[in-house]
């Protein structure tokens, strides 16, 4: 026999499943565990702007995974043709490529915040975020998914400072300037995340579902963080997996300084707006 909190587990996670039969023998309640896992829904989305050079090599990594994962590139109207190579790229992975056009550059946060949307709309299970410029290696999307399948956590971050500091190609002062960046979120916010600004991330769906995602206003770093610092003081639980993350080969970066002085002030305000309004979730879906 099987304890109640394993089966109201099961009736939280899987949605195909349901109704769970109470009273299973232990080997039925595995083998529909196994099912579980193997009927998990999950999406990665790519906001892209401008990743002529890279997004033909990505889907096709992505797509070749072991794990069944889902593609959502998310572009904003890139002058250089990436969304046009996605809809031909289509005709190769009916189903699993899946694209969103916007008119302009609305910036990465924004771009997010419409995959979630998306995501959440059409049930996915695990909802991915990773950048284009394979500065994150997609085979990494499977440690993630398995840092939180099992549900013990909610989401999963991929961290380039967990296990020391794991940059490859970036000029030393860009390493110290993020690196410090997570010390600073970590003063002044007391978010317990050593990788604050990371763009590499798993989450169960339950998390986006929680976050208001009307109240999240910024675009560049700060959207990495404020994610996580909602998540996190709604109770969710996060946990970092150890990451490399390696510096782009081809394309160009789209950092710039106004990104920078958001997430400098952001945090500030994040944490002021924390004070005077704790946060409150929502059930939007
Ligand atoms: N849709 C959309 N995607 C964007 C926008 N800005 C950046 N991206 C994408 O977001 C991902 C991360 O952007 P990067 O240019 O690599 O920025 P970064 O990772 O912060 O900086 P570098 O690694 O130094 O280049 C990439 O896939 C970009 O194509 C935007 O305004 N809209
Ligand atoms: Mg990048």
């Amino acid at each position: 026999m099987v304890t109640q909190k394993f089966v109201s587990f099961k009736i939280a996670d899987n949605h195909i499943l349901k109704p769970v039969i109470r009273g299973k023998s232990n080997r039925n309640l595995i083998f529909e565990r196994i099912i579980s896992f193997m009927s998990h829904r999950k999406l990665v989305i790519i906001p892209t702007y401008n990743e002529l050079e890279n997004i033909s090599d990505m889907v096709q990594t992505v797509m070749e995974l072991e794990e069944n994962f889902e593609l959502l590139i998310l572009d904003d109207g890139s002058p250089d043709g990436t969304a046009a190579l996605v809809k031909t790229l289509q005709n190769s992975f009916e189903g699993r490529l899946h694209l969103i056009e916007r008119a302009g550059k609305l910036g990465l946060g924004t771009a997010y915040i419409a995959g979630f949307r998306w995501a959440l709309a059409r049930k996915y299970d695990f909802i991915f975020e990773m950048d284009c410029d394979f500065s994150h290696d997609p085979k990494d999307l499977i440690r993630l998914y398995q840092a939180i399948k099992d549900r013990s956590f909610d989401l999963a971050i991929g961290s380039r400072y967990i296990t020391g500091v794991n940059v490859v190609n970036w000029p030393i002062g860009r390493v110290l300037m993020s690196y410090f960046a997570s010390k600073y979120v970590n003063f002044i916010t007391g978010l317990p995340i050593q990788d604050a600004t990371a763009g590499f991330k798993c989450y169960h769906r339950s998390v986006l579902e929680k976050i208001n995602l009307d109240a999240i206003q910024f675009i560049g770093y700060a959207f990495q963080i404020e994610m996580k610092f909602t998540a996190w003081k709604l109770g969710f639980k996060l946990i970092e997996v150890p990451i490399i993350f390696t510096d782009r080969t081809r394309g160009q970066s789209k950092m710039s300084p106004g990104i920078f002085k958001e997430a400098v002030l952001g945090v500030i305000w994040m944490k002021i707006k924390s004070i005077i309004s704790p946060f409150q979730s929502v059930k939007s879906y």
